[in-house]
């Protein structure tokens, strides 16, 4: 009735009025669309990538702090007093940045004297990177995060996307020099043995040509794996993972020893799935992480020794119900990483309640643990021998690593490590005659003993790793000391191969020299710690003496361990260059960790296997740091 009674201009002007106003509703909207909806997927975005702990943000950087003043102790830390430990972490999952531009990108492989050598037909690789749909992608900076995690099957966090690489880490790759070349050939002449004469096996018998079980579960090749991407080994690297794809099968009622398996095989598969980026690695991880999880069901959560991962049945040895310290104490950084990884806690769960533990035990001598743990009691065993070297090593090297893994916030790890370097300095340093160089020796029902296993090599390198991450700059005096003894394990030796275990002499005798060796220790298995320590000598110092030391050391494996018909092998005797008797056995670790360290300590690339990213398990796998959301 209203609009009637309007007059037509009245009309006309209300309806010009909605005309215009649905044209303006039209022009604005189109203009808002754009901006409307990245708001939208910014907020969408800011939730995924909210740390799932309040309060996580940089609490603790796990990026270095400004190394500290020398003679820092821990009454100079108050923030080492015993805290709650931190929830389960944290933050990220997927693979960490990629920094590794594997050398196979280059035309050739350029050394530092200008010269090049044919170690790989670069022209050729780039033709099959364009035309074959390749597995992965070899410029590993910019992988397609086509490897996200399935859910796991219990107590699932969100598993997050990998993420991409920084532009910073877009950089050339610095090119090899000739000493990494040597690398390559040395590796490339152990790999032609293994994949000969063992391929898909545990280990490389070189001499008979064959090869020998321990899991059955092709353990050189998956120590090999990451090698093979740091050296830059494309070919022989794809011909793995097809191996890895379509044989490696983890349902098998086999025994595994769980530390052994931890190390090498868990730890080998993460790594390489970081740097590769490729999913596969992280399926297999997932498989045989999980079998190793029957492990823990003991009446005191110390893990059994062995798992028969085909079953999900666990057993310590047939003679005893303990567990050696070093391996229930160095399986940490592998099941956190899983634990991260799949976003499932049960993991890191486990290995963190033995820490706990371990970290409460009365039965330690100044930090200085016992080398047996009781299964049943938890309790420690065959108290009273106190060493850094089998049984026990990688327990210390543990303690800094875990502790640099999750961010160095976990303040009992760090208490614990800075008060058993105390008790090392306390209990089992001493000098030898006639050079004076510092050792490590060992602690019998309060007998010392002048023994030194060359496993306690890693120490050096991992006093050096802490004195990096700004522990006191006397560990890296102590570092220095060490290293020189351990080099001169080698140096003093007829072959210029350290034996297995020295005596050192405590008084000067006419024509002795420092290092004394035992008819029954002086076989030499090709072990990597002293190469690992001259590694991270030379990253924190520079001091090209290092490299040299290691060049020798090369040089030697060379000439008394390398089997002309491929691979290399451990040998009986170190003090007789006419006859090392060849023990007939290429250790996995050979591959995993002693030329892994040689190809890094020959380079200058602080880029390769950054040390302020990655921290390398015991077996010389690197795993991320992991850096706070
Ligand atoms: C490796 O398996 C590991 O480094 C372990 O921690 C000690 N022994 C060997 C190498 O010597």
């Amino acid at each position: 009735k209203k609009w009637e009674q309007l007059s037509r201009l009245q009309r006309s002007i209300i309806l010009f009025l909605f005309a215009f106003l649905a044209v303006c509703g039209v022009i604005s909207y189109t203009s808002m669309e754009e901006p409307w909806k990245s708001l939208i997927n910014k907020s969408l975005d800011d939730q995924r990538t909210e740390p799932e702990i309040p309060g996580l943000k940089l609490a603790n950087p796990a990026v270095l702090p400004a190394p500290q003043k020398a003679d820092a102790n821990l009454e100079d830390h108050p923030e080492l007093s015993p805290q709650k430990p931190p929830k389960l972490p944290h933050v990220r999952r997927g693979p960490s940045n990629l920094q590794i531009k594997p050398p196979w990108r280059d035309v050739r492989l350029k050394t530092q004297h200008g010269t090049s050598r044919a170690v790989e037909e670069p022209v050729q690789a780039d033709k099959e990177e364009k035309t074959e749909k390749s597995v992965i992608s070899w410029r590993g900076a910019v992988i397609e995060p086509d490897q996200s995690t399935e859910p796991p099957s219990s107590k699932i966090k969100e598993p997050e996307k990998p993420s991409s690489v920084e532009a910073e880490d877009q950089k050339e790759p610095v090119p090899i020099n000739d000493r990494q070349v040597a690398v390559i050939e040395a590796f490339r002449h152990a790999w032609k043995g293994y994949k000969d004469f063992a391929w898909g096996h545990d280990e490389l018998k070189p001499l008979s040509k064959s090869y020998s079980e321990w899991f059955g579960l092709g353990l050189t090749l998956i120590d090999a794996l990451d090698t093979m991407w740091i050296l830059g080994l494309k070919e022989e690297f794809e011909e793995a993972r097809k191996w890895v794809a379509n044989d490696l099968v983890f349902d098998k009622n086999v025994d595994v020893n769980l530390f052994e398996s931890t190390i090498r095989i868990l730890g080998g598969l993460l790594s390489t799935y970081h740097l590769s980026g490729d999913s596969l690695f992280l399926e297999k991880a997932k498989d045989i992480g999980s079998r190793l999880m029957p492990a823990f069901k003991t009446p005191s959560k110390i893990p059994y020794s062995d798992v028969n991962i085909g079953r999900g049945t666990a057993h310590p040895p047939r003679w005893t119900s303990d567990s050696t310290v070093a391996e229930v104490t160095s399986i940490q950084l592998e099941f956190r990483e899983l634990s991260r990884l799949t976003g499932d806690e049960k993991f890191q769960k486990a290995v963190d309640d033995v820490m706990k533990h371990v970290h409460t035990l009365s039965g330690k001598n100044d930090g200085l643990v016992p080398m047996f743990i009781n299964t049943n009691s938890g309790q420690f065993t065959h108290l009273g021998v106190y060493t850094l070297g089998a049984r026990a090593d990688s327990y210390y090297e543990y303690l800094l690593k875990q502790w640099i893994q999750g961010g160095k916030k976990e303040n009992e790890l760090l208490e614990d490590y800075m008060r058993a370097i105390e008790g090392v300095k306390k209990h089992l340093l001493q000098r030898s005659q006639p050079k004076k160089l510092t050792f490590v020796g060992e602690l019998a029902h309060g007998h010392f003993s002048a023994k030194m296993d060359h496993l306690v090599c890693f120490l050096p390198g991992t006093l050096a790793l802490g004195a990096h991450n700004g522990l006191t700059a006397d560990h890296m005096k102590l570092a220095e000391a060490l290293i020189e003894t351990c080099y001169q394990m080698y140096a003093q030796v007829e072959t210029g191969l350290s034996p297995e275990i020295v005596h050192f002499n405590l008084h000067a005798q006419k024509g002795h020299k420092d290092v004394e060796i035992k008819p029954a220790d002086r076989h030499n298995l090709l072990r990597p710690e002293t190469v690992e320590s001259l590694f991270y000598m030379y990253r924190f110092t520079g001091d090209k003496k290092y490299q040299d030391w290691g060049w020798e050391i090369l040089q030697n494996f060379n000439k008394y361990t390398r089997v002309p018909t491929g691979g290399y092998t451990s040998i009986n005797n170190v003090q007789n260059p006419s006859n090392p008797e060849p023990r007939d056995k290429m250790e996995s670790f050979f591959l995993g960790e002693t030329l892994k360290y040689m190809f890094l300590l020959f380079s200058d690339d602080i880029d390769l296997i950054n040390l302020d990213k990655y921290v390398f398990n015991t077996e010389a796998h690197p795993l991320p740091i992991w850096v706070p959301a």
